[in-house]
């Protein structure tokens, strides 16, 4: 514990003034749970005024939320706080000088994953500025999935250049890494645990001080910086992996022309004296911000900061990166099954009308980010596919026409095929679907396995579903 840090931190007080730099899906339902802590003063949100986001800030200073779908309870509590302009949002990063702490929720995209080369770009910006009005005593929390390494490497080095300050000694340095689904996140900031990590002990002391009174069912955990990013990318990582077990498992009970849903029904059945057999789903492919990358984070913490070499059999892949690689796999393997399917009707992709179910990439919602539906549309078009995408929640996405009504979509289509697991598609109709088809021989391709396959053969359609062998 450095003495010295802890001396200044005391002299300064509780946290009173807090900052979050990122106004998007963490920074903004973060910022206002801040704000809507009686022992918490004041939150500044910092949004750079630029041409593509400016916007933001006013909306946010109306109490307004610029996040798209559907947000349980943040337009409320937004309200709340800035009507008591106890949140206030503003472009002006000189005024980090008045607060006690400060988070960065700024997005961490990989520019390439094959080399593992992230890119870095807006996370670096946001840290100098912070760097150039942090005050000695100050608590700053990196909140975004990051390469292990990267608090007590990269942040901490620019921030030292910065402000000429020394990192656990001058100011406090700690990682508390965000945990959010859309379409939830209040709850889950305030019940799912969090993970917090400091560079030293009076750190995360003083982060744990930020993050407590946030939390309602959550509890703090409490490790150093490190291990807090080993943590969240590696959570990510198993995921993305026990996502690539059951999509290879589908492919597999494909293959062998069974039912991949019995089989894991099977297996599931497996429970008691601590035993959990947690099968996720196969399907279309895995999208999104956090999956796609965050296992080459932790590839890449390993590769630059590891204390000591790997001890790993030689020439053999990660099974992290393996995992990647048969998730992406997934809307080539969705390309085969139409192709298939079409040529059991008589027909070939080329010149074929395909009606794509889904773009976003997670159910119930309008996240269009990385979605898996985009290679599977890249395919048709190139195999010469006339392709239309309907999605009942994203409004746009550069290049795609999303539509709206779903009739026009599967009006005169020979192949419908569904890429996301939205409730509406749960209610499709087969003899309706038919009708609007219009043909003889309708093909229909379940990715997310979200009709009863029986139900569209009985109405006179070529079926294939994911995992579904007994029946392609
Ligand atoms: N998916 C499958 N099969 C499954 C589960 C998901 O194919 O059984 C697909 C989904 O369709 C989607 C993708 O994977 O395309 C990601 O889905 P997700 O449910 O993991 O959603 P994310 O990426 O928004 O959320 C993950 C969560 N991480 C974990 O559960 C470990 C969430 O808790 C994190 O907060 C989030 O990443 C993040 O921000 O890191």
């Amino acid at each position: 514990m450095s003495d010295k840090l802890q001396k200044i931190i005391d002299a300064r007080g509780p946290i009173k003034k807090i900052g979050v730099l990122g106004m998007g899906y963490v920074g903004i339902p973060a910022a206002a749970l801040f704000a809507d802590v009686d022992k918490f003063e004041k939150v500044l949100g910092f949004q750079r005024n630029s041409a593509s986001s400016g916007y933001n800030i006013d909306m946010i200073n109306n109490g307004e939320s610029p996040l798209k779908g559907e947000e349980p309870g943040l337009e409320d509590l937004l309200r709340k706080v800035t009507d008591t302009k106890k949140f206030e949002c503003t472009p002006d990063f000189s005024r980090i000088t008045e607060l006690d702490a400060v988070t960065l929720a700024i997005q961490t995209p990989f520019k390439n994953p094959a080399d593992l080369i992230p890119d870095f770009g807006a996370l670096i910006e946001g840290i100098r500025n912070v760097g150039k009005y942090l005050k000695p005593g100050m608590l700053v929390v990196l909140e975004s999935t990051i390469t292990p390494g990267t608090t007590k490497g990269m942040a901490k080095e620019i921030l030292e250049e910065e402000s000429g300050l020394k990192a656990g000694e001058d100011f406090a340095l700690a990682h508390a890494p965000e945990r959010v689904m859309v379409g939830r996140l209040l709850k889950n900031i305030q019940e799912h645990d969090r993970i917090v990590g400091g560079i030293d002990e009076a750190s995360t002391k003083r982060a744990i001080e930020l993050y407590s009174p946030v939390l309602t069912k959550g509890k703090i955990i409490p490790m150093s910086a490190t291990a807090a990013e080993v943590t969240k990318t590696a959570e990510n990582t198993f995921r993305d992996l026990q996502i690539a077990a059951a999509n290879q498992l589908a492919l597999y009970c494909e293959s062998r022309g069974i039912n991949f849903y019995d089989v894991r029904a099977g297996i599931d059945s497996l429970k008691g004296e601590g035993i959990t057999r947690a099968i996720l789903w196969p399907g279309a492919g895995v999208g999104g911000h956090c999956l796609t990358k965050d296992t080459y984070h932790l590839e890449r913490g390993i590769e630059i900061a590891g204390e000591s070499p790997l001890d790993y059999p030689e020439n053999t892949d990660s099974i992290y990166v393996l995992a990647r690689k048969v998730n992406d796999f997934m809307p080539n393997h969705m390309f085969k099954l139409t192709e298939e399917a079409l040529a059991n009707a008589g027909k070939e992709i080329k010149g074929s009308k395909i009606a794509m179910l889904g773009w976003a990439f997670i159910n119930d919602s309008d996240d269009a980010r990385n979605p898996p539906s985009e290679p599977y549309r890249d395919l048709l078009v190139e195999a010469g596919a006339k392709v239309m995408v309907h999605d009942p929640h994203v409004l746009s996405y550069p290049n795609v026409e999303i539509e709206k009504d779903m009739e026009s979509v599967v009006k005169d289509a020979d192949a419908v095929v569904i890429l996301t697991g939205h409730s509406e598609y749960f209610k499709l109709n087969p003899a309706d679907v038919k009708e609007v088809m219009g043909k003889d021989q309708p093909v229909v391709v379940d990715g997310r396995n979200v009709i009863k396959p029986e139900e569209f053969i009985d109405g006179g359609f070529v079926y294939r579903g994911i995992g579904r062998g007994d029946i392609n």
